[in-house]
This record gives structure tokens, sequence and C-alpha cells, in this order.
């Protein structure tokens, strides 16, 4: 992809958290490579994947990080979390558990990073409808609750998984967007980083989107 403009690039962190085996991993493959795995053990290695989209014509790269499996012992490092901008937090419709945890993973991210994190609530494996645990309105219940954007997904099928991301990318860019307009010290700190904008993109309604209503 070309550039519109010299220094007009940007890279966001983005985490992906949420208890075990929730389709954390799948989510991920399949945004940034299209597969899925039915046996998917704790990726040991990869820490991040790229994903490159343009957005108002400027190229974004999101850097999309996984866990090695350290959400199993609850011990997901401070390091994990450092300079986030986004985060996906997953639980999976079919076991009530990881919906019931999503409160004590919204903890995480707020001891360790910014309050202007762009966060989405992912309710996962909507594929799994006939044995769903968790449903559609608690989950939006809890995202106007908490004031996250929600969604329903299914790494399996792959519905809604770009969407997720994108919409969380989205919110990013225009936090980004805020923050250049609103301090002078935050753009010079952005351009040093060779990141430069203005204009803002439009704002996604929160806890509006769902898959597999009915
Ligand atoms: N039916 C269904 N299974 C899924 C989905 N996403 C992941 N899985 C399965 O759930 C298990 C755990 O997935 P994984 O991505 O390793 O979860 P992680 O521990 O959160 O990274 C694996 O057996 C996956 O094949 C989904 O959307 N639908
Ligand atoms: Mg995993």
């Amino acid at each position: 992809m070309e550039k519109s403009e010299e220094g007009e690039e940007y890279l966001f962190k983005i985490v992906v958290i949420g208890d075990s085996a929730v389709g954390k991993s799948n989510l991920l493959s399949r945004f940034a490579r299209d597969e899925f795995d039915l046996h998917s053990k704790a990726t040991v290695g990869v820490e991040f994947q790229t994903q490159v989209m343009e957005l108002d014509g400027k190229e974004i790269k999101a850097q999309v990080w996984d866990t090695a499996g350290q959400e199993r012992f609850r011990a997901v490092t401070s390091a994990y979390y450092r300079g986030a901008v986004g985060a996906l937090v997953v639980y999976d419709i079919s076991r009530r558990t990881t919906f019931d945890s999503i409160k004590r993973w919204l903890d995480e991210l707020k001891i360790h990073c910014d309050t202007t994190v762009a966060r989405m609530l992912v309710g996962n494996k909507c594929d799994l409808e006939n044995i769903r645990e968790v449903s559609i309105e608690e989950g939006k219940n809890l995202a106007v609750e908490e004031g996250l954007f929600f969604i329903e997904t299914s790494a399996l099928d792959s519905t809604n998984v770009t969407a997720a991301f994108e919409i969380v990318i989205r919110e990013i860019y225009s936090n980004v967007s805020r923050r250049v307009l609103n301090s002078d010290s935050y753009k010079a700190e952005l351009s040093v980083n060779r990141v430069t904008l203005v204009d803002g993109a439009g704002k996604q309604n929160k806890g509006a989107l769902s898959c597999c209503s009915g």
C-alpha cells in the first residue's frame, strides 16, 4: 500500500483479552490470515500479528496482540498491555462463566491502560446458537453499562470478525484525532512517532451492534 503523504501512517496496538478458550487466538487468525483452527492450542511464540488497512486514505497498521495462554493462570503481564490503544474483550456466548469474567478483564484494562483505550465487548462463538448461555440482550446491556462497543462474532464461520477489529480501529483513529486537536504536546509526541492527523473519523454508536439475532 502506498502512503498518501509523507509521514501519514499509524501504528495501533490492540490487545485481545478474555478467559481461556473463548476464541481469542482464532479471532486473530481469522482477522489476520482468514484461518480457523478447531484444535488450537495455546499459541507459543507469536506475540502479535500486524494487519494493514486504509482509513481516510491513510495507512493504518493494526498490531494485534494475543496472549500465549497466560490468561489461564491470571498472569497476563503489564508488558502485554503497555501502549495498547484498543482492546477486544472476549467471552464465549456458550459459557456463562466467561461472561462473568468480563468485569475482571475490564478492571485489568483500567489498571494497565489509559482511559481512552477503545474497547469492544465481543461475544464470540455466535454460531453455537443451540447451546447459547448468554443472550444478545445481556451482552448489549453490559456494554452500555460499561461504555463499550458490542458485537457478536464467530471465528468459525467468520461472522463479524473483520467488523469487530475495524470498529475498534476506527474508534482509535478518532480518539487520536481528538487528542491531536486538543493537545499541542500530544501533537508533538505523535509527530515524533511519525503520526500526523487532523480530521476525525465518524464516531460509531456504542452498544449498537450484534449478529445472530433471532
Ligand atoms: N464453534 C466455535 N468454536 C470456536 C470459535 N472460536 C474458537 N473456537 C474454538 O474454541 C477453542 C478455543 O479457541 P482459541 O482461539 O484457542 O481460544 P483462546 O484460548 O481464547 O485463544 C478451539 O477449539 C477453537 O476451535 C467460534 O467462533 N465458534
Ligand atoms: Mg489463545
